[in-house]
């Protein structure tokens, strides 16, 4: 899964969607290095933020998904956690709804049900505002896979099938640096709740804080955690450099299908 760079100047007419260039050119290029999905973001899901109003929201991403729709042929992602949202982005191409509160906002479960997508649910400690200030848990793992199951079955009792769910132990998401070692330690834990799983560490500050390296230099150190959740059992892999990320997922399969121990 690319991460597609929404930048604000797309949108320089006062929030209005006024290049779809860069946006298209960008979605294109990861398409072309291999990603089977691109991810539309999502400001709102950044450490720190507070939210963006609906309408606001819908004036950024609805454009840039009919722009995308007609320019590339792999599934877009939409990252929302916004029942309306959710519903418009459908209608304009998107193919997977990635929510980073698990379809916990009211109303959210039954857009995502009649829209027929696929949906990504990502566990996260609190709220993107506040989540990092003081991240506590008892046992991480066990409490992550126990919200993700707990979703798992309100999304199914809603009428949307397993078939049709993943899960997301939402790395960086109201957790600390031990936690996020150990949700990606123990990911094989998550494989067994029976859907996909999704793994996003790309660029983040777990991989900046680990190796003492700021954002530009990351790539190596993001790869690595890339290689380690593809080993472990991740499905997807959302990432900026998909190039170099796509290396170390065949290379994991690789070894995955033929290192059995009978060369
Ligand atoms: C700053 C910090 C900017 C973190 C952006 C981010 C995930 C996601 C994001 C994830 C799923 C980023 C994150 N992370 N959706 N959205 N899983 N499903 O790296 O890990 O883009 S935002």
């Amino acid at each position: 899964m690319g991460i597609l760079n929404v930048t604000p100047d797309s949108f320089s007419d006062g929030g209005r969607f006024v290049g779809a260039q860069a946006a298209v050119d960008h979605a294109r290029a990861m398409q072309e290095a291999g990603a089977a999905i691109i991810d539309v973001g999502g400001e709102s899901s950044r450490p720190g933020a507070t939210g963006v109003p609906e309408q606001e929201e819908l004036d950024r991403v609805i454009p840039m998904l009919e722009a995308l729709h007609g320019a590339v042929e792999v599934p877009l992602s939409v990252d929302t956690t916004k029942p309306g949202v959710m519903k418009a982005a459908a209608a304009a191409g998107a193919g997977l709804i990635n929510d980073i509160t698990a379809l916990r906002s009211p109303g959210a479960l039954e857009a995502a049900r009649e829209t027929g997508l696929p949906v990504c649910l990502m566990h996260m400690q609190g709220a993107p505002a506040t989540m990092q200030d003081n991240p506590t848990y008892s046992d991480v793992l066990g409490e992550v896979t126990a919200f993700l199951r707990q979703r798992l079955d309100a999304a199914a009792a809603a009428g949307i099938p397993r078939s049709r769910l993943l899960v997301d132990p939402g790395f960086g998401f109201g957790k600390r640096d031990p936690h996020n070692a150990r949700l990606l330690a123990g990911l094989p834990a998550l494989t067994e709740l029976g859907v996909p799983v999704l793994a996003g560490l790309s660029r983040k500050s777990l991989v900046g804080r680990v190796l003492g390296r700021e954002l530009p230099d990351r790539l190596a150190g993001s790869v690595a955690a890339a290689a380690l959740a593809a080993w472990h059992g991740a499905s997807i892999i959302r990432a900026h450099d998909v190039a170099e990320t796509l290396d170390a997922v065949n290379l994991m399969a690789y070894v995955r299908q033929h290192g059995g121990g009978d060369a």
